[in-house]
């Protein structure tokens, strides 16, 4: 009998992963981040330029601490208002959710820690009581080389964009300048949520752009849908095509005829024509409280039949999925045993805390391997990409170091070249290979 080799112990094994985590680059497939051709925060005065948000008061006004610093001066209270808060300039904005909640309170949330940990790996103390120094340094960067270096810093080799084509200032910026996507730091992603949230209304504006559509699913309607898909899918060199859907969400819809058939008749049909993935974020309440506008919205468990169902009636499509619900994370991962053409991704929002990337990546690494995509940053603001990719990057470190130690003890033979090729699916390949099988 072979006695298996002396199994690799634990802390070699924890070495070999830090380093393959930390030379993998990452390929972020969704983010909110956008090439500098869109414009940019200027400094100093942290003014908005544009869509590209950038520097310490974009970061530290993020909707995820707008929603936390009205915990501690809610609305109504020590004279703050809804209201006043939204009249405040961005800096003042800045100051008063710094004041709050990183030095009167401790930073401890992990929207605050992520804050920390950009400062940080900047070469910035983020022990600073007031926002003036990280202005006077943000104001010395350039914001293209500013790009390259978050990227270094991140281990990211390429940027995915959101690009929500029924967002006017959006739009008028691409079809003034087709060209502005073009940085091959970044890739675009056509969002198209309101062709299925509000199929009427949708119509309604795509006939107002000049594509001869009705509320009705003619096949004059069905193929001008199916062209102003095309025409934006070529204009934005779309990688895939993203919706983020309610908890309500169901496939096929017994109400709701409009979004079946554009599915069936429009959606599907160019996936495949284009051979592009079509995203699903699953699980999004909006404006459960439309006072703290992005801040505002809320999670809510959706249906997984809507998945498995899709993913069955169109075997020739593919479908990038992920849902807010901690309580979706289960069945997404045995949906995704059922289904070849369905590649869960993502620790998405209000998921996208330690503890539960921690649990959710156990979970998916014991139900599926290596064919998933344990994380996106969802960057709204380009230097989060630092903390985001840190944090993930440890809580990886952790996991990783966990199974292969058991893989080690039952007997396998592990050695760093499994470990290095694993970390490659895990942090770009299985994206890119995906995207174009
Ligand atoms: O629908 C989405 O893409 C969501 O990620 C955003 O709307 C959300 O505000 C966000 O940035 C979460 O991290
Ligand atoms: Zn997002």
């Amino acid at each position: 009998m072979i006695l298996p080799a002396q199994p690799m112990d634990r802390a070699k094994i924890a070495r070999h992963v830090e380093d393959a985590l930390a030379q993998q680059p990452v390929t972020d497939l969704h983010t909110h981040c956008y090439t500098p051709a869109f414009g940019a925060t200027r400094y100093p005065g942290a003014e908005r330029g544009g869509l590209l948000l950038w520097g310490i008061d974009e970061l530290v006004t993020y909707h995820y601490l707008v929603a936390e610093v009205f915990r501690i001066v809610p609305d109504g209270r020590d004279g703050m208002s809804y209201q006043k808060f939204w009249r405040m300039s961005r800096t003042e904005q800045a100051d008063h959710i710094w004041k709050h909640l990183f030095v009167e309170r401790t930073p401890i949330s992990e929207a605050c820690r992520g804050v920390l940990t950009t400062l940080t790996r900047l070469g910035l103390d983020p022990n600073e009581s007031t926002l003036e120094p990280y202005r006077r340094w943000f104001a010395q960067q350039n914001i293209d080389q500013y790009i390259d270096k978050v990227m270094e810093l991140a281990n990211v080799d390429s940027i995915t964009m959101t690009n929500p084509v029924f967002d006017d200032e959006e739009r008028a910026m691409w079809l003034k300048d087709a060209a502005i996507g073009d940085d091959p730091r970044f890739e675009a992603v056509l969002r198209i949520d309101p062709l299925l949230r509000n199929w009427k209304e949708a119509a309604g504006k795509l006939a107002q752009w000049g594509y001869d559509v009705t509320n009705e699913f003619t096949q004059r309607t069905i193929d001008q849908t199916r062209k102003f898909l095309f025409d934006w899918i070529d204009r934005q060199k779309a990688i895939y095509i993203a919706m983020s859907l309610p908890p309500s969400f169901t496939y096929p819809d017994p109400h709701q005829v409009d979004a079946n058939q554009f599915i069936e008749k429009v959606l599907m049909p160019v996936c495949r024509e284009r051979n592009l993935p079509w995203a699903m974020m699953i699980g999004s309440r909006l404006g459960v409280n439309p006072q703290l506008g992005d801040a505002g919205d809320m999670v809510g468990r959706a249906s997984i039949e809507a998945v498995t169902n899709l993913c069955c009636a169109f075997p020739e499509n593919r479908f990038l999925v992920t849902m807010l619900s901690r309580e979706n994370q289960h069945e997404l991962c045995v949906a995704a045993r059922k289904f070849g053409n369905l590649m869960v991704f993502g620790c998405w929002w209000f998921l996208n805390n330690p503890v539960i990337i921690e649990e959710m990546t156990r979970m998916r690494l014991e139900l599926l391997g290596t064919s998933f995509i344990p994380q996106h940053s969802d960057a709204r603001i380009l230097d989060q990409l630092i903390y985001k990719w840190d944090h993930t990057r440890r809580i990886l470190t952790r996991v990783l170091t966990d199974k292969y130690t058991d893989l080690s003890e039952a007997g396998f033979r592990l050695t760093p070249e499994h470990i290095r090729k694993d970390v490659a699916l895990l942090l770009r390949e299985n994206f890119r290979n995906f995207l174009a099988p």
